[in-house]
């Protein structure tokens, strides 16, 4: 009998493992499309206001926030498989107004995102130098080294600069890159690019790659 009762157990407990993985299994499938939130100065007034990003549908989200007791909105490409993630807070010229940068998709190496400013109106899309949209892409792996980084002007402000470089040979030791950087600045959201320089054969290490994301945070948020 006692034999019998351990079976029973060891059953039923490999039927509640089953189920525990049966419910993890469509978590993956369809994410969630509960809100995520973070604060930033959007107006530049030292008020901290709540961004709300939410998965609206295939593909698609809606970033939000009220400001100044003015809602505004905008509908932006997403990653339905990947869900959505809370924007990042930036100030990309460094007046004091936040840019955000948005996850619009997500691959194995890659995060391509763009970018949002608020016009004192509504949020809309950082644009490049030809009026498009900005997509900026992050990470590569191995094979490339993708990103972006702000750096601060001598008189106040900031520039915003993206890098673009693939590997030249991905089996050599130590790897180098070749592509580009690009410094823009950024007036009433829209980019302008200010020089754009070649990256020839460099080390990861070269500054001339350098990536670091975390610099055109904006400060308080
Ligand atoms: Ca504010
Ligand atoms: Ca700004």
């Amino acid at each position: 009998m006692k034999h019998t009762g351990i079976i029973r157990t060891a059953t039923i407990t490999g039927v509640a493992a089953a189920l525990s993985l049966a419910a993890i299994v469509p978590a993956l499938a369809a994410p969630s499309t509960d809100p995520v939130t973070t604060v930033a100065d959007l107006d530049g007034d030292g008020e901290l206001e709540t961004v709300t990003a939410q998965l609206t549908g295939d593909n698609d989200q809606v970033i939000s926030a009220t400001v100044n007791g003015t809602f505004t909105s905008i509908h932006l490409g997403a990653d339905s498989y990947a869900g959505v993630q809370a924007p990042r807070v930036t100030d990309l010229n460094g007046d004091g107004r936040a840019e955000l940068i948005v996850t619009q998709s997500v691959g194995a190496n890659t995060t391509f995102f763009t970018a949002l400013h608020y016009d004192g109106r509504n949020l809309s899309q950082v644009v490049d130098n030809d009026s498009k949209p900005l997509s900026v892409a992050e990470g590569g792996g191995i094979a490339a080294h993708l990103g972006y980084q702000c750096t601060p002007l001598e008189g106040g402000g900031r520039t915003f600069e993206t890098v673009a470089a693939e590997a030249d040979d991905i089996s050599a030791d130590p790897l180098t890159y070749s592509g580009t950087r690009t410094v823009y600045t950024l007036r009433d959201g829209a980019l302008t690019t200010q020089s754009t320089i070649a990256i020839d054969h460099r080390p990861v290490t070269d500054p001339v790659l350098s990536a670091d994301a975390t610099t055109c945070a904006q400060p308080g948020a």
